[in-house]
């Protein structure tokens, strides 16, 4: 039988390029290669796109996926269909401008993996997507918004109306959740001044949110249309807040999984997760992360990631390998609703012959 060509895209103009390598480095090496012929796509941190040779055998640095020999080409994207059958993208979209990949991969008629333009846009926008979330009545915390230029405009008003609403301390963060470098803690309205300026420089959209008391839980969603939920993870964090260097440096981060919490609250958090995953219109896996706050027992939807943390270590292989399903048969389960995503596509009518 045929193998399957799975081609993994990875690296990216991106702050999180070398995340995106070492993922890429952990999928290869636990992709079933009897039935996958892995064909690896490096895109540079100067955007540039490098073809590899496939991997047929266990790597042991990232170092093997930058391909810094002579060999190796530019592959004609416009004609990726004869190279791959699947495409597997370990990355956030150029600069993070996401759905973005996923629009080439439609053009050119290569099924992927995960979530399609839509709903990779919706997950990487953490204003649209609570704007989403608040028609559909999803309890979540309060927040504000504010583009790049109203800082030139309107500054002082805006740290009124922020005050005024959210009060302190406030998140101040990005609207573009590619950008995990920007976010700070503002806890008066100097230091509100200062964050916001200082999230501006990586995005033109910028969302403020209230700091909310609770414990951080975490699920799984798996599916395209008949969706799986995973255990619920809870994070404790040793840190101020969950930022970037707490994320993926910190020693003091535990995950526990199960989370301990009353089998009410998890499923309360089904319910929300699989409400908030099919709001955006997401397909094949997110991993979707709340608040509890305790005291008030309400639940808090806090946002949705269609690209989560994806080595064997990160929260949602776990969660899901605790529910019982491994990371090769994750991989194996992600690739197969990708293919189905594409088929369920293709059933589209194109046009309108008369019914008459
Ligand atoms: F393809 C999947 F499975 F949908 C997928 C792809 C990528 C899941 C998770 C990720 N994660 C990442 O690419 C990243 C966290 C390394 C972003 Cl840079």
């Amino acid at each position: 039988e045929q193998k399957t060509r799975l081609g993994i895209i990875y690296g990216g103009k991106s702050s999180e390029h070398e995340v995106s390598l070492s993922t890429a480095l952990a999928i290869m090496n636990a992709v079933d290669k009897t039935r996958y012929e892995i064909v690896p796509y490096y895109i540079q941190l100067d955007g540039t796109w490098v073809q590899g040779r496939s991997v047929v055998d266990q790597l042991s640095s990232v170092e093997q996926l930058r391909f810094s020999g002579s060999f190796d080409a530019q592959p004609n994207i416009l004609r990726l269909r004869e190279s791959i059958d699947i495409a597997f993208p370990v990355i956030h979209g150029p600069n993070g401008e996401d759905g973005t990949l996923q629009g080439l991969l439609e053009i050119v008629d290569v099924p992927y993996v995960g979530a399609g333009v839509l709903g990779s846009a919706m997950g990487m926008d953490k204003v649209a997507m609570k704007n989403v979330f608040g028609e559909m009545g999803i309890a979540q915390c309060r927040y504000l918004s504010f583009f790049r230029h109203d800082l030139l405009e309107r500054i002082d008003s805006l740290i009124s109306e922020i005050e005024s609403t959210l009060g302190f301390p406030c998140f101040v963060k990005p609207a573009n959740m590619g950008s995990s470098v920007g976010i700070s803690k503002a806890k008066d309205r100097d230091g509100l001044k200062a964050a916001m300026e200082f999230a501006a420089q990586f995005d033109r959209k910028i969302i403020i949110e209230e700091n909310v008391n609770g414990r951080e839980l975490e699920i799984g969603v798996l599916g395209n249309e008949d969706l799986k939920t995973s255990v619920v993870g809870e994070i404790k964090s040793g840190n101020e807040f969950y930022d970037y260097e707490a994320k993926y440096k910190s020693q003091s981060t535990k995950l526990d999984i199960p989370a301990q919490i009353p089998s009410q609250v998890v499923e309360q958090i089904k319910k929300m997760a699989i409400a908030g995953f099919q709001a955006l219109d997401i397909s094949g896996l997110s991993r979707v992360d709340f608040f509890w706050d305790e005291e008030k027992d309400q639940v808090y939807l806090n946002e949705i990631n269609t690209l989560p943390g994806f080595t064997p270590f990160s929260m949602y292989p776990m969660l899901f390998q605790e529910a019982g399903i491994s990371y090769p048969e994750l991989i194996n389960e992600l690739v197969d609703l990708g293919f189905k995503r594409y088929e369920e596509r293709k059933q589209n009518r194109i046009a309108a012959e008369k019914l008459e």
